[in-house]
């Protein structure tokens, strides 16, 4: 038998706007991944280190990467973003480039290296790996003039050779200008159109590592959610113009809601930190985010189609702090108690109209768990509907919406009813799907279950699930 997703690829529709690139679609499914902040700041206390910090600061005293990846793990992510260097360029691995880093600091006798730590930890836990490397770095003494970003792309080089096949390259916008530079102690201005050489930057993330996205407030593969709140815009369209900014100068408004006539499939990634501060600060032990803060905005951002990137910083032992691991943990016990079941699987599925003859496109496909099959109409039927009927009334508070991305965004707005004594009932409506719709509603007890979407073209949509969240 054919897989089903060539069966459907020859009766479906011509693409609509851009579409994700393989290596964008693969980012889609991982939804929810976290952030390591550490270096010395987490020592000095500080949120962005001046630069002029000694490598002897870095001394984590019970450092266990297995713990930092675990509590990962166990809080249901599925990758981690490492900072390698932050804004300060102290090194968290051994750089031939640079005397700045973990060989100069008393952890493990200068023959530490977080980076290979945390990546082989990850592989362990089969968690993805990512890097981030700040362009700012206030450490070196050539930075503004050419030789810093020579400098640059060879420390990114040692990254992408070095620590296996890497999920995400993180490029951060923040240029504040003052420093240490090596001893100069001044302001730095740079042109953030011309300085950094982006482009041929992009080329070597794409030759050594093809399968890894590149973040940066544009992309070019992920774009930032123009907030650090975790809120993506309501809607929030994966389109973006590029073309229209440089890295560093795009606008937050714009960054969140995207472009519905983009033409780059730029989706966006909502960075957050469980904390106040992105780095580890003891003050701040009771001002973890709370699983109820947590929920929410995983529904503010992979609900809207974006991605979850949730900050977990490792404190001065080198541990993820209890608090934080608790938290997170109980998020995800909430999560899976939301989503383990999906009351959409036992309806039988009919649809104002189908594309083409067979079940190619058959609506009974929103509710088969496969994220390869779809319902789809005819060219030309640019509104429609479909509806779940249940044998026994089901009892939910959260729908789930997903469109097949290869095809593009499609639908432009959607409306939920249900049936309430044999009339519809508006119970949920909104714009944009995407890779991911979840909205939450007021509890709703219903045999039948009503979805109409439209949009410039015929919709094709992969999944529609029902869930219940008993608190
Ligand atoms: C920003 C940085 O300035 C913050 O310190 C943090 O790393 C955040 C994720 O990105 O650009």
């Amino acid at each position: 038998m054919e897989p089903s997703h060539t069966t459907i690829k020859t009766a479906l529709p011509q693409v609509f706007g851009p579409v994700p690139s393989d290596r964008q679609q693969a980012w889609h499914h991982l939804e929810f991944y976290g952030f390591l902040h550490f270096t010395v700041n987490t020592f000095t206390g500080k949120e962005w280190g001046y630069g002029d910090e000694l490598p002897d600061i870095f001394n984590p005293t019970a450092f266990d990467a297995d713990q930092i990846v675990g509590a990962a793990a166990a809080g249901g992510m599925a990758g981690l973003v490492l900072t390698c260097k932050h804004h300060d360029g102290f090194c968290l691995w051994p750089s031939r480039y640079t005397e700045h880093s973990v060989k100069h600091s008393p952890w493990r006798g200068g023959k530490g290296d977080v980076v290979r730590a945390i990546s082989d930890a990850c592989r362990r836990h089969h968690l993805k790996f990512g890097v981030y490397l700040s362009p700012w770095d206030r450490n070196h003494a050539e930075y503004g003039r050419p030789a810093y970003v020579d400098y640059y792309r060879n420390q990114l080089r040692e990254l992408l050779t070095g620590y296996g096949p890497l999920f995400e390259v993180w490029f951060d916008g923040a240029n504040g200008g003052d420093g240490f530079y090596g001893g100069a102690r001044e302001k730095r201005g740079i042109d953030r159109h011309t300085y950094y050489g982006w482009e041929t930057t992009w080329q070597l993330v794409r030759e050594l590592q093809p399968g890894a996205c590149m973040f940066s407030d544009i992309g070019p593969d992920i774009r930032w959610v123009g907030n650090e709140s975790g809120i993506a815009g309501d809607p929030c369209w994966s389109a973006f113009g590029r073309g229209r900014f440089v890295p560093g100068e795009a606008d937050a408004g714009q960054l969140n809601r995207g472009h519905r006539d983009g033409h780059d499939w730029l989706p966006a990634e909502c960075d957050v930190s469980i904390r106040p501060g992105w780095f580890y600060h003891a003050e701040e032990d009771e001002r973890v985010r709370t699983p109820d803060n947590l929920l929410d905005l995983y529904f503010q951002s992979v609900g809207r189609g974006a991605s979850l990137h949730l900050n977990l910083p490792p404190d001065r032992r080198g541990l993820v702090h209890e608090r934080d691991a608790a938290s997170l943990r109980e998020f995800h016990d909430r999560l899976e108690r939301i989503f383990h079941r999906d009351l959409a699987r036992k309806a039988r599925v009919t649809a104002s109209q189908v594309r083409g003859a067979g079940d190619a496109c058959a609506p009974a496909n929103l509710v088969d768990g496969n994220p390869d099959t779809c319902w789809a109409t005819d060219d030309g039927v640019t509104q429609a509907d479909f509806t779940l009927a249940f044998d026994r009334p089901v009892t939910f508070n959260v729908i789930s919406l997903r469109e097949y991305l290869p095809l593009g965004q499609r639908v432009d707005r959607f409306r939920v009813l249900a049936d309430h004594d044999g009339q519809w009932q508006e119970i949920a409506a909104g714009a944009g799907i995407g890779n991911r719709r979840l909205v939450r509603m007021p509890v709703c007890t219903t045999g039948r279950v009503k979805v109409e979407v439209e949009g410039p073209v015929c919709p094709v949509l992969t999944e529609c699930g029902l869930f219940h969240d008993a608190g």
